[in-house]
């Protein structure tokens, strides 16, 4: 269909993928950077309309449009395989075309599963070798089995008009085009990992969730993990490579990093809830990281690593994006590759600029990070961007009122995804986007996958994005994120006590520790115990308003909303009420 002039298995050797970085640079797709100060790492701008995911374009092609369910976009297997068939025909011309055998999940484990990506992008290849594992031993894992995805890709003309991110979960198929931008290329990830694995997930007894996972180290050396789901954009890479504030380190506590975007959970043997991160790399955020936010991720991206759409500093060959630091280039390009100084008034990097390293070069990666049979959660966390209304933290009562917590998230729009940014917007689970059945039926199966464990993890909510007035974050947020994963293992391991609200158990305020915390709100501001009593409130005024959309929400789901879910929201409007 594609018809390309040449044919390339990728064998996942260092020696193949080098040729390919050599000829990337030869054509100009990848700037080699300075490879003094950054070894092994490289440059990519994408095309200008092509730097997020495109939800709008992005379809579960399911035979019936109910299994698709009223948050996805749909169109029928037959007529999306025949307008895409149009677009493929010849696309591959005159050009190369990569085939990229794939395991999402270690090698060997129960968990794990194989993809095949076929793709014209020298990009799409040299970061999937490093976002997953590829090459022959995947293929001889495989053997004659006929389960695998199918992922086809084409960058095409890069045609906004005429870009897909089509998948076929009846078929274990994705076809992409037109784009070159990662969420939408790298079938591995969102495409496969969450949109045709959380369809596989129901059927098969597991889940695949857009979630962080972590250890925390106590001083003891015992570690708890804990997974969370957050929207694109909203902090999960750095929650999940997080640094303990100092008097924590200094008393033997420590975060160990196992994923930072997706959990596929299975129930253990033991009755407890085990985890994998099925990928191999890091696919983050630029803007914003700084030694000072997320040292470990600075470390991380300081070797063999994929900078996209950051600034090009022209005098040392180098990165740089707005947090970074606070020296901007002096010479430099921008994401468009235009002259750019921090006097031109626009930003140098693109918001949703980002970083690709492997999960091996992370400081803080956990020993048991590819451990075949992953690691066992204590707790799930959901959390959204919100200015008001959630607090900073509560613990849903039990697992279905975990279900029904994780089924109201609602978080502001960002970058990440193509659109306006700062826009409220139910994202259940974080999975709004990734989900590749009906919503309805996905909380059905969490409700029975909580039913079916023995021992679930305990489920939590947080709020890192309270604003004042000013629209300055009330909370410090990243290394202090720690003080309230505190709070949340000793609640799961029942140490401490906690008050009974409509929404659900929110912390004392003694019970969360801030000493030492030393954070300006802004000027003549600084973090007290009254702003951790005013993150901490429920106030009434704004979930009613929640309420109101809740119920509106729901309403899409007809029939298929679970009665369980009814009633908890029912519950909570007349403890609101009382
Ligand atoms: P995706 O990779 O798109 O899924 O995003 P993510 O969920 O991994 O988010 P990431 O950790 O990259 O953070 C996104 C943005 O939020 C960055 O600009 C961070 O600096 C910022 N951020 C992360 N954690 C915090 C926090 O605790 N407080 C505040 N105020 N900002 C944060
Ligand atoms: C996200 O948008 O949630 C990402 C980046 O992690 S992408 O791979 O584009 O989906
Ligand atoms: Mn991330």
């Amino acid at each position: 269909m594609t018809k390309p002039d040449k044919i390339i298995w990728i064998d996942g050797t260092e020696k193949q993928l080098d040729e390919l970085r050599d000829q990337a640079v030869s054509t100009g797709e990848l700037i080699k950077l300075n490879q003094d100060k950054l070894p092994g790492c490289y440059y990519h701008r994408t095309a200008e309309n092509d730097v997020a995911r495109v939800e709008h374009r992005t379809f579960i092609c399911t035979k019936r449009k109910e299994d698709a369910g009223p948050t996805n976009n749909w169109i029928a297997p037959e007529e999306a395989y025949k307008m895409a068939a149009e677009i493929f025909d010849g696309c591959m011309r005159g050009r190369t075309m990569y085939v990229i055998p794939f395991s999402m999940g270690p090698l060997g484990s129960p968990f794990a599963k194989v993809g095949i990506e076929i793709t014209d992008s020298i990009y799409v290849v040299l970061n999937m070798a490093i976002m997953t594992r590829v090459g022959q031993h995947v293929l001889d894992m495989l053997g004659d089995s006929n389960d695998f995805v199918r992922g086809l890709h084409s960058k095409c003309e890069l045609d906004d008009e005429k870009r897909y991110i089509l998948h076929f979960p009846e078929d274990n198929t994705i076809w992409s085009c037109n784009s070159g931008y990662g969420g939408n290329v790298l079938l591995g990830k969102k495409c496969f990992s969450l949109r045709i694995a959380s369809y596989q997930g129901r059927k098969e007894g597991w889940m695949a969730e857009h979630m962080l996972i972590l250890g925390v180290e106590d001083p003891q050396g015992k570690v708890d993990y804990i997974a969370a789901a957050f929207p694109s954009s909203c902090g999960k890479t750095n929650l999940s490579m997080l640094i303990p504030p100092e008097e924590y380190r200094k008393k033997g506590y420590k975060v160990w990093c196992v994923g930072d975007d997706i959990a596929w959970i299975r129930i253990g043997e033991d009755g407890r809830m085990w985890a994998i991160n099925p990928e191999a790399g890091f696919f983050g955020v630029a803007p914003g990281t700084s030694s000072k936010s997320n040292l470990n991720a600075i470390k991380t991206m300081s070797k063999d690593t994929i900078f996209t759409n950051v600034v090009l500093n022209l005098d040392d060959n180098t990165v740089w994006w707005e947090g970074k630091d606070k020296n901007p280039p002096e010479h430099a390009l921008d994401w468009k590759g235009n002259p750019w100084t921090k006097e031109t008034g626009v930003k140098g990097a693109h918001p949703n600029s980002r970083f690709t390293a492997p999960a091996q070069n992370c400081p803080c990666i956990d020993p048991n990070w590819d451990a075949l049979g992953g690691v066992p959660l204590s707790a799930i966390i959901f959390g959204g961007r919100r200015a008001k209304t959630a607090p900073l933290v509560y613990q849903a009562r039990d697992w279905d009122h975990g279900v029904f917590v994780g089924s109201i998230m609602s978080s502001e729009t960002t970058a990440a995804a193509s659109g306006k940014v700062g826009k409220l917007r139910r994202d259940p689970m974080a999975m709004l986007p990734f989900c590749g059945y009906n919503m309805g039926e996905y909380w059905k199966h969490w409700l029975e996958m909580g039913k079916k464990t023995e021992n679930p993890p305990k489920i939590f909510h947080v709020n890192w994005f309270r604003l004042n007035d000013n629209g300055k974050f009330l909370w410090p947020g990243f290394g202090d994120n720690f003080r309230v994963l505190e709070w949340i293992i000793s609640r799961c391991k029942g140490e401490i006590s906690a008050k009974e609200t409509p929404i659900g158990l929110v912390p004392y305020a003694d019970d969360i520790n801030i000493e030492g915390l030393d954070y300006t709100i802004e000027e003549g501001k600084k973090f007290d115990k009254e702003t951790l009593d005013e993150i901490l409130t429920v106030n009434a005024e704004c979930w009613k308003d929640d309420i109101e959309s809740i119920e509106e929400f729901y309403g899409k789901f007809g029939d298929d909303l679970p009665a369980k879910l009814a009633e908890e929201l029912e519950s909570m409007k007349k403890s609101f009420a009382e």
